[in-house]
């Protein structure tokens, strides 16, 4: 990535998407960061991974909660961030993507620019294990369009897929019909979501092999979904999903007094860009775009 730029605080280098990076994600839908996360990285998130308790669907690790999307994806731990292990703070403003969150799903340039993660999920895939084809451009709900106006992107959500181990073929690879961001006929092989379809043969899909590491960014508008897996062992990503600052999480999770104590300004205010205005605070919000300043 070229455009080193530093974060507003000065604290963080955040890589801002090169235009090329643009260009791509424009055009196909996603764009991967290859080598996003560091062998150190890497190394402690699997061992955080390896920390992982048994967990029956519905249980609940801290304040995580295993939900698995169906029943053929597998161990889907849901509000990861909050599962009381710290190892996962460095992912919320990690500077290979969080320029692109910002820049694809961040409102930029408007008086509600920033982003926030709405979904945080730390997935294990074993031999059998899929994730259905769904999404497309075609009824792409608000949450989850594309968009690009007047020189800016507008998208409502950015995904981005980071693999802990890697993944090639049997592996259950990420599929995705590049550009299917943009369409504008539903695929015409694919049921709806709970008709279980799989990617692996559906013409025009591509798989996306990965390094541990290497973080795949898509706009979830495209059609995508994890490919079977065939081979033993373990599949591992972390899924984190970057919408603008008013986002509501899906399913409802809070965030514990613990996490946010604990974490940098910069990384609480990806988690809770609007915190609680309760009913007798002193405090005043002001937004960016305010004319009104109290000590004017
Ligand atoms: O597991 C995968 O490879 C894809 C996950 C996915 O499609 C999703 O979470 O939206």
């Amino acid at each position: 990535m070229s455009n080193i730029s530093l974060a507003r605080t000065g604290a963080t280098p955040v890589g801002r998407p090169t235009i090329l990076d643009d260009y791509e994600f424009d055009l196909r839908g996603y764009l991967v960061v290859h080598g996003a996360l560091s062998a150190a990285e890497v190394a402690s998130l699997n061992d955080a991974y390896d920390r992982f308790p048994e967990l029956d669907n519905g249980e609940w690790y801290g304040n995580a909660q295993r939900r698995d999307y169906t029943a053929d994806t597998g161990f889907e731990l849901h509000n990861l961030l909050d599962c009381g292990d710290p190892a996962f703070d460095v992912l919320i403003d990690h500077p290979s993507w969080v320029g692109h969150a910002l820049r694809y799903a961040g409102e930029e340039g408007t008086y509600v620019q920033g982003t926030m993660i709405d979904e945080a999920i730390a997935t294990i895939r074993t031999s059998g294990g899929h994730h259905p084809v769904h999404s497309g451009g075609h009824d792409a709900s608000i949450r989850t369009q594309y968009g690009y106006r007047n020189g800016r992107f507008r998208c409502g959500q950015l995904n981005v897929l980071i693999a802990l181990r890697d993944i090639g073929p049997g592996d259950g690879p990420t599929m995705i019909v590049p550009g299917s961001h943009k369409q504008n006929l539903s695929h015409p092989l694919i049921g709806d979501y709970a008709r279980g379809d799989r990617m692996d043969d559906l013409p025009w899909a591509e798989p996306v092999y990965a390094n541990a590491g290497d973080a795949l960014l898509f706009v979830d508008a495209c059609l995508h979904g994890g490919s079977s897996r065939t081979n033993d062992g373990e599949r591992r990503v972390i899924i984190l999903r970057y919408g603008p600052p008013w986002s509501r999480p899906r399913f409802g999770y809070t965030l514990s007094d613990g996490l946010l104590g604990r974490l940098t300004p910069e990384r609480r205010k990806i988690l809770q860009p609007i915190p609680p205005q309760l009913t007798g605070s002193t405090h005043v919000p002001l937004d960016l775009h305010s004319s009104y300043r109290a000590d004017s």
